[in-house]
Formats: structure tokens, C-alpha cells, sequence
């Protein structure tokens, strides 16, 4: 980030309506996963991988920003950078931030030699987050676990207070195996002790190596969430609800957190007692265009994260996000046709419901061209049981080509369908009755295409509502 004057730059991009307006992102260049958050004198603070001189990764900063409500945020100045020499020479990657007795301590990675050397560093501040000293200490721990056989994949340390200790847990993987989860404990954030695997992966379905672990307590049950790592576009969001027993973790639920771009989620709990999760939501376009846009990567609006009686993780974007609806349009059945014009807008918030008996393929257009097949679409296809975003682009010799991201989505035989659509820009972030994650970027090529529309019958629609939303920068 150039630090002189966040707000002139973020107004620099006032005209590319790719560019989301009420999501978080920096004032310029390259983001990646959400970092460090934190509940600190009633603020909200969000640390993030960030590339102060490009809009590609490199040069693994940590980014800082504040909020007091969530929605809105303040830019503050890079926390860390690698420093020359030191063991984070390489970058400062992923990591966590805990309250040590009223000392904010960061809690990251530390990678030198090009990264082929990962370790656990810390740093701390004493003027309230502003400026961080990196512990003389560092790292704190220099050594993967023996079992890993491996210095490479050692990362991403997620810390948390017990009544005898804190704890930390960090991803890594056991060479010519799969995806582990390694468990320490300290008195003092400086010296660890390494416990043992919380969890060891089993099956390749589940990533050859794990980053970015969180591990909490919700409900009755803990929650194990993995960033499993393949190094392909595959890598995927997997979540474990079980018990935690003896230091080990027994899992009884796995699932698929997003199935889409949302990757390396992180979360914390925050002043009302939530647990609140936000994830980084990928580009989908090429080096070159990210270059071109001087930008990349955006934070999901957080949401809240429960837990139902078959132990699925339920997500809700936070309700504070209402607080900035705008212009709304309510429609029902009866009201609305198929096909309709509804609004004009590249950002909308939606909540629409549709009865359990409704059936075939229905949902909505956005993105919409006004004169043209260009369009994105949000489908419910009930025979599948299936969720779908698919995007409709005419390539240069006038051929339509098609983009699909899909989840499955078993609904109960007497279940309506509920479907919160967030769209910004090129964020579209879909989450079907509060369980079903499919987020995906979509980048509409012309300024015109903003129409929303209803699609397929209006049958089975028991309400529509959509908000325009502004820009959080204003
Ligand atoms: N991104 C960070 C790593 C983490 C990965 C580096 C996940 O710490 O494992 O930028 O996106």
C-alpha cells in the first residue's frame, strides 16, 4: 500500500466497476488471506498478506486495516514487512493475533531462503497497533515436527488462550503422505512445546498439505477448518465439527466450506461474543489483467458462523451489513414475472425464497447486458438438488462461451430454498440456506451490464428482496 494517501488512490479507481465497493480491500495492489483479526478497546482490526509494490504476490507484508462496525474500515499503516536478514527475510506469512494480558501479539510465519525455510515468529506493539517490534526471540519456533520430514510446509500459526496455556496450531504435511495439523502449548507466547498431531489427513480428497488452520470451540463442539492445499485451482475449504479429547481432535462431520473462491479463511471472536469468519476471495482472471487493474483480491463481507443440529456449519453474512442497504424492491409470486426487470445495479444485496415444492431450474439473472446474451446466473436446479453460477461471455468471434461453478445443495423434503446473493462488482458471494457456500468473481465486460432479472418461473417464490448497496469508502 502506498501509505501517503489511501483515500486519492482508492478514488483513482472510481471508474472500473469491476473493483467491489462494499467489500474490504486495500487502496491498491495485492491481497491475499485475511491475517491476525482481532477485538482490541472495541475495534475491530484486520490484518491481511499484502504486496506493497504490485498488484501480483510478492513481498508478504502484513496490511492493516480497522473497523467499528465491520462494514466500515479505516486504513492503517503495513504492521510487518520481511526484514533483511531475519528469519522472515522472505515474507511474513499468514497468521494470527492474540490479546497477551493487554499486549497485542502477532503471531506469523516467517519464510527465508525463497520459502524452502518456514518458522513461527512474533511480534508485538505498545501504541495500540500502529507500529510492532518483531520479538529478538524469532523465531520462536525453528523446527517442524520430525514426523513432517520436510522444512518447506510449516505455516500459518492460529493461537488461542486454555486455562493452562495457549495453544497453537499450525498446517503443514507429512512427506509422501497428506495434509497435518501440528498442536503446541506455551506459557509465554516465546517458548512452545510441541504436543502432537491434532490431526493427521488420511485421504488425498482432502489436500496433500494444510494451511491456514483454525481450531475453536462452538457450541458443544470444536471446529477444525483447513485450507487444503494442492497447488491446483482444486484447493478447497474443508471444515471438521468433533470433539477434542486428550489433545486430539476426533472429527464426525466433513465438509466443503465454499466451493468456490473463498480460501484461507480466518476467524475470531469478536466484542458481542460472535465467532465471525472472513475469507479472501480469489481473482479468476489472468497476471496480465490484474496488472492492467493495479488491484487484486478482496476480503468476503464476514459472516457469522453457527452450528445446526447435524453439526453443518451455518454462515450469515453480519447483520451489520443491513445498516447500508439502500434503494430496495419487494416482489412476490404474484407480483413478479418470469424474465422481469428488477433493478440496474454492478452492487445489490438479495434475499429471495423459494417454497420447498418449487421445481426446475429457477433463480436469478445479474450482470445482465441490455442488449445482449452477457449475464451471470444464480440456479437452483431442484432435480439435482444443485447450485449453480454460470457466467454467459461473448468471445471476440461472437461465440458464447460459459463459466460454472456448482455445489450440491440437498434440501429436506418439506425445506424451502433461501438464497443470500451479494454482488459487487466482480464479488458475488451466493450462500444457500445458510449452509452452502459457492462464491465465485465474475467480471462483466461492459459498464452497461448491471440489469438483475428474475430467471426461469416465479412459481414456488414466496418473497424477493434486493437492496442497491453503496460504496463503504465514501
Ligand atoms: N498464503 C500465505 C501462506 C498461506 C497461503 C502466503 C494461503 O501463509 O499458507 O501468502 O493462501
Amino acid at each position: 500500500m502506498n501509505e501517503q494517501n489511501p483515500t486519492a488512490i482508492r478514488q483513482s479507481f472510481s471508474e472500473d466497476f469491476q473493483r467491489p465497493q462494499y467489500h474490504f480491500l486495500p487502496p491498491s495492489n495485492w491481497m491475499n488471506d485475511p491475517n491476525g483479526l482481532l477485538f482490541w478497546k472495541g475495534q475491530t482490526h484486520l490484518f491481511y498478506q499484502h504486496n506493497p509494490f504490485g498488484p501480483l504476490w510478492g513481498n508478504m507484508s502484513w496490511g492493516h486495516a480497522v473497523s467499528d462496525d465491520l462494514i466500515h474500515w479505516q486504513d492503517l499503516p503495513i504492521a510487518i514487512r520481511p526484514t533483511s536478514g531475519g528469519p522472515d527475510e522472505f515474507g511474513c506469512y499468514s497468521g494470527s493475533a492474540v490479546d497477551n494480558d493487554g499486549t497485542p501479539t502477532l503471531i506469523y510465519t516467517g519464510t527465508r531462503d525463497r520459502a524452502n525455510i518456514q518458522t513461527q515468529c512474533i511480534a508485538t506493539s505498545d501504541d495500540d497497533m500502529i507500529t510492532w517490534q518483531k520479538h529478538p526471540q524469532n523465531p520462536v519456533i525453528s523446527e517442524v515436527p520430525a514426523v513432517s520430514n520436510q522444512t518447506r510446509d510449516f505455516r500459518d500459526p492460529y493461537v488461542w488462550r486454555e486455562d493452562d496455556g495457549w495453544y497453537m496450531v499450525v498446517g503443514s504435511r507429512i512427506e509422501g503422505k497428506a495434509g497435518v495439523i501440528f498442536l503446541y502449548r506455551s506459557q509465554n507466547l516465546v517458548d512452545w512445546e510441541y504436543l502432537n498431531p491434532l490431526l493427521e489427513g488420511t485421504e488425498e480428497r482432502y489436500g496433500l498439505m494444510w494451511e491456514c488452520p483454525n481450531f475453536f470451540k462452538l457450541g458443544d463442539k470444536w471446529v477444525l477448518i483447513i485450507s487444503s492445499h494442492t497447488g491446483h485451482s482444486t484447493d478447497t475449504v474443508h471444515y471438521f465439527v468433533g470433539d477434542y479429547v486428550d489433545h486430539r481432535f476426533v472429527p464426525e462431520h466433513v465438509d466443503v466450506l465454499d466451493y468456490g473462491t473463498l480460501y484461507a479463511p480466518l476467524t475470531f471472536v469478536d466484542g458481542q461474543d460472535r465467532r465471525i469468519l472472513f475469507g479472501w476471495l480469489r481473482e479468476n482472471r489472468s497476471d496480465r489483467d490484474q496488472s492492467f487493474a493495479g488491484w487484486s483480491g478482496v476480503q468476503s463481507i464476514p459472516r457469522v458462523l453457527t452450528l445446526d443440529d447435524q453439526n453443518r456449519l451455518h454462515m450469515q453474512p453480519v447483520p451489520e451489513l443491513a445498516s447500508i442497504r439502500g434503494e430496495h424492491f419487494h416482489y412476490t409470486a404474484s407480483t413478479i414475472n418470469e424474465d422481469q426487470l428488477i433493478a440496474e445495479s454492478h452492487n445489490v444485496d438479495i434475499e429471495a425464497t423459494y417454497s420447498a415444492d418449487a421445481s426446475g431450474t429457477f433463480g436469478l439473472t445479474v450482470l445482465g447486458a441490455p442488449d445482449g446474451d452477457e449475464c451471470t446466473r444464480v440456479v437452483y436446479d431442484s432435480d439435482r438438488q444443485q447450485l449453480m453460477v454460470y457466467t454467459l461471455t461473448t468471445e471476440t468471434n461472437g461465440a458464447i462461451s460459459t463459466y460454472t461453478r456448482a455445489a450440491v445443495h440437498p434440501l429436506a423434503a418439506d425445506e424451502d430454498l433461501t438464497l443470500r446473493i451479494l454482488l459487487d462488482g466482480s464479488v458475488l458471494e451466493v450462500i444457500a440456506n445458510e449452509r452452502t457456500s459457492l462464491t465465485a468473481r465474475v467480471y462483466p465486460h461492459h459498464q452497461s451490464q448491471q440489469q438483475v432479472r428474475l430467471y426461469g418461473p416465479s412459481t414456488g417464490l414466496m418473497s424477493l428482496d434486493i437492496w442497491k448497496m453503496p460504496s463503504i469508502w465514501q
